[in-house]
């Protein structure tokens, strides 16, 4: 991979003059092309504020590291990942070639002040996705086992720097890091957010800065929904017509949009490199009319309906008489986003069927699971497909009260996505001027304060795979949107699904919740300044 930039970072006179305070420049003096030739004092590290919590973590402010100038990360194995995460670090540390460390793999010597990533794969105990980070006087230095666990060892080491890491401008940069002792592995396999990409279209480069503010949260996981009534938003070659037709549109008219195979090609790539899984969503048998609308041949009357571009749902369902057709184009859909998703998961959806009857919607459930089976992908879809007679390996996401505890007993995995508690479209409160209340209004605490483990009667924390907090997008129509509703829940849900139950409380999370502010600040974030927070 090339390397990155992690974040399309904005750079504004404000931002220019923060980061020249916050490194204890003189104002007004921030002009990026003349930066001053010695760099000022790094300030003393604020107190560390970590989101998401590690499951262990030790600090000695005393024992300060110093990052400037002569640093180089020294990469300590010659895997291939490791290098490129090295590399990914110091797209972050710096900003020019003068302020960016070098990368060595495998270096003779390693000088003190350096920045050391370790492979070891020995280290059982950090599992898949695990990290043990120490910062000393002398060095700064992450081992994992495998590297995601690097790469999330680096997002702590990224948010132990002071915010002014975040900013692009071509200022010195010399950051201290307060001594630390961490180590640290996730409470969840499965942590992650949906985009609906379907009411309103977002272009690549905003799911782009999406899967960044993500990963800097140590999210894994990220759901596009790619199709419902309003939109189909994934090229079919062998159905050109669904975005041809069924792309035109979105809530409110036109516009809307489509990725092509090698947007979303770049997508998945550029997710995975940041540890992320892509899972597409096909929502059917309802939620479908933009695919209906393209193919007259997928309507029981032979008739494509008109466009559709409100947001009522559970009006539209395929016809399951027609059924040779119906299946060859689910097989055909599969087919070839599965094609194109290296991950494991194909998502069906499945959910507010109101033109079927109770045994039609439960036989196209149980046969579009072969065909996901078949092309070789886990099938994932909303509760209310937990009652048909599935395998164990179908994985239910749960986001009203549903038959999980049924899927469970089967052997089915649960995804957590409770609308009343996880819901990003939800409101803040009555004042939001964007989103939804049909779950209720949704502050941070309410986010934040709740135990997943033991959140649905009869469905015990083994089976619960993880978290995955969707953001409708009937009123959502800009990533400032986006971020607006996301920031700050989403990163109360990030710390839910990663941190151990019970490791801190409210508190002591909203503390460390407004030491990111100052961060997203510096990224552009967009975020809402809950009183929550202040
Ligand atoms: C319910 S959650 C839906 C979506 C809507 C959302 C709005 C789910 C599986 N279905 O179709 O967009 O509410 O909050």
């Amino acid at each position: 991979m090339t390397p990155v930039r992690p974040i399309n970072r904005r750079r504004s006179h404000g931002a220019l003059l923060a980061a020249a305070l916050v490194l204890g420049a003189c104002a007004p003096a921030a002009r990026p092309t003349a930066p001053t030739p010695t760099p000022p004092p790094a300030r003393r590290p604020a107190a560390p504020s970590l989101v998401p919590m590690p499951a262990s973590v030790r600090f000695a402010p005393a024992d300060t590291f110093t990052l400037d100038t002569t640093a180089i990360i020294a990469v300590m194995s010659a895997d291939g990942e490791a290098v490129r995460i090295g590399r990914y670090l110091a797209g972050i540390v710096g900003t020019t070639a003068t302020t960016t460390p070098r990368v060595l793999s495998r270096p003779d010597a390693v000088p003190p002040g350096s920045i050391e990533l370790a492979l070891e794969p020995g280290r059982a105990d950090l599992g898949d996705e695990g990290y043990e980070l120490t910062v000393d006087r002398q060095r700064a230095r992450i081992a994992a086992r495998a590297p995601a666990g690097l790469f999330y060892g680096v997002q702590t080491f990224r948010q132990l720097m002071p915010a002014s890491v975040e900013y692009t401008a071509a200022l010195p940069r010399a950051f201290r890091v307060p001594g630390a002792h961490i180590v640290d592995r996730p409470r969840f396999p499965w942590r992650g957010a949906m985009l609906d990409v379907a009411r309103h279209f977002r272009p690549p480069a905003d799911v782009k800065r999406f899967i960044d503010l993500l990963a800097l949260y140590k999210l894994n996981r990220l759901h596009l929904h790619l199709a419902d009534d309003q939109g189909w938003r994934i090229e079919i070659p062998s159905w050109p017509n669904l975005t041809k037709i069924g792309g035109s549109t979105q809530v409110g008219g036109l516009g809307g949009g489509f990725y092509t195979r090698a947007d979303y090609a770049d997508l998945v790539q550029y997710a995975r490199d940041r540890f992320i899984t892509l899972v597409p969503e096909i929502d059917m048998p309802g939620h479908i009319n933009a695919a209906m609308a393209s193919y007259p041949e997928l309507n029981c009357d032979g008739v494509a309906p008109p466009l559709y571009t409100g947001t009522r749902v559970g009006f539209s369902a395929l016809c399951l008489a027609r059924d040779s057709i119906t299946y060859r184009f689910i097989d055909d859909v599969v087919r070839e986003i599965g094609g194109i998703t290296p991950g494991d998961y194909f998502h069906i959806g499945g959910d507010e069927v109101e033109k079927l009857t109770h045994e039609q919607y439960r036989g196209f459930v149980e046969r579009v699971a072969g065909i996901v089976q078949a092309h070789g992908k886990r099938m994932i879809g909303w509760g209310e497909i937990a009652p048909a007679n599935l395998p164990g390996s179908v994985i239910v996401q749960h986001w009203r009260p549903d038959s999980s505890a049924i899927a469970a007993a089967r052997g089915s995995k649960i995804i957590l996505s409770p609308g009343k508690k996880m819901y990003l479209d939800m409101q803040y409160d009555g004042d939001t001027p964007i989103g939804l209340h049909w779950a209720g209004f949704i502050d941070l605490k309410l986010a934040y304060d709740w135990d997943p483990g033991s959140y649905i009667a009869g469905v015990p924390e083994s089976a619960i795979l993880g978290l995955e907090a969707p953001l409708w997008s009937e009123t959502i129509g800009t990533i400032s949107d986006v971020e607006y509703l996301a920031f700050p829940r989403l990163v109360a849900i990030a710390e839910r699904a990663w941190s151990p139950a019970n490791r801190t409380g409210w508190d002591d999370f909203r503390a460390r919740l407004r030491g990111q502010v100052p961060r997203w600040k510096a990224l552009g974030v967009n975020y809402y300044d809950a009183p929550q927070l202040r």
